[in-house]
């Protein structure tokens, strides 16, 4: 059995939208059999897909598995470059590493890694990021941006507005965004987001964006050091979420905004930003590698940077931190 002509027949079932799709138109766009069609809608039915097979109509879906599969992601994507390539795989040990090792081949812009599950996913600071199988968007974007390294914590906030406005549009939910690269829901972490850089004397090679959102877990899927810290879209819309329409969108936000970065530079984002910030006005503690600072978030500059007054009337510019309210 053809693989590749069962996940293309997927997306063709799933770009109809549930209208009944023909024996035979099928035979003939695939260049193939009724009975070879047959076979392979049968492998569907048994990979979870649900399929009617209505008499002189044809094929119908009615329902498929919420997988991460190529195919299944790319029906109805309405991007231009970004996920026309992933690559996914059932189970790795961090998407980041995969796709770093993508970039250093020449995969072009807009590949994107996907898994069900990592068993070593991580954060910042080589912190553990916990990676559930089935229930989240482990994903690593590869962008190739032409700007200077300097600008690259800027696609953490690029990346940060793309993935609140996905959760927005699929679950009416509303997030808010902790500078620099966590996603809250009531103040509790859904999303996090991990730049790394590919650079070399001419600039950047290569952003590699990870993007970890926690979709459809429950409180009890999460390990005990994470209770009251970590949720999920599930835990806060109280309904399963599907995690083929939260890539597509992420992926579509994200384009949408990495292109008006491009062209316009980071003025009107870092106002689209601000408008979700929990961090910016508030009195926050941020924790340094080396010294805490408790004040005012007062704003982010043009480059991402948090400037952050003290008491004492000073501003200090953060380059990166772990922030927390302070009041
Ligand atoms: C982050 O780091 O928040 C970036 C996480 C990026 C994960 C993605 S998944 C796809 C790609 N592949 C990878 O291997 N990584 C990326 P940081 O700000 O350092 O936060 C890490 C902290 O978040 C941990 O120390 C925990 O306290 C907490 N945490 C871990 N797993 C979590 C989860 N699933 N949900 C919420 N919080 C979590």
């Amino acid at each position: 059995m053809n693989i590749t002509v069962t996940h293309k027949l997927a997306k063709r079932l799933i770009e109809a939208e549930g209208e009944a799709l023909s024996g035979q138109q099928l035979a003939d766009e695939f260049g193939i059999s009724r009975t070879a069609v047959w076979k392979h809608i049968k492998e569907l039915e048994e990979m979870g897909y649900t399929i009617h097979s209505v008499k002189k109509k044809g094929y119908s879906l009615s329902g498929s598995p919420d997988s991460l599969q190529p195919a299944a992601v790319q029906a109805l994507l309405k991007t231009r470059s970004l996920g026309r390539e992933i690559e996914y795989v059932p189970t790795c040990a961090s998407t980041q590493i995969i796709a770093h090792q993508l970039a250093q081949e020449g995969k072009p812009a807009g590949t994107v890694v996907l898994a069900e599950e990592q068993t070593a996913g991580r954060g910042r600071l080589a912190r553990k990021w916990d990676s559930a199988a089935g229930k989240g968007i482990w994903m690593s974007v590869i962008l190739r941006p032409a700007v200077v390294p300097q600008k690259a914590p800027q696609f953490t906030l690029v990346a940060a507005v793309a993935v609140v406005r996905a959760i927005e549009e699929v679950t009416g939910l509303k997030p808010e965004i902790k500078w620099p690269n966590d996603i809250l829901i009531a103040g509790r972490k859904c999303t996090g987001i991990l730049t790394e850089l590919q650079s070399d004397a001419d600039g950047i090679q290569a952003l590699i964006i990870g993007i970890g959102l926690n979709a459809n877990q429950d409180a009890a899927d999460f390990p005990a050091e994470l209770a009251g810290i970590a949720t999920s879209l599930k835990m806060e819309s109280g309904s399963g979420v599907s995690r083929q329409e939260l890539v597509r969108a992420i992926l579509y936000h994200l384009e949408v905004y990495t292109d008006l970065y491009i062209s316009q530079g980071f003025g009107l984002l870092k106002t689209i930003w601000e408008g979700y910030s929990s961090t910016i006005g508030n009195q926050v503690r941020a924790r340094m590698a080396k010294e805490t600072l408790t004040g005012i978030a007062e704003s982010i500059t043009e480059d991402g940077v948090l400037q952050l007054r003290t008491p004492d009337g000073k501003l200090h510019s953060i380059y990166s931190a772990d922030i927390e309210m302070a009041n």
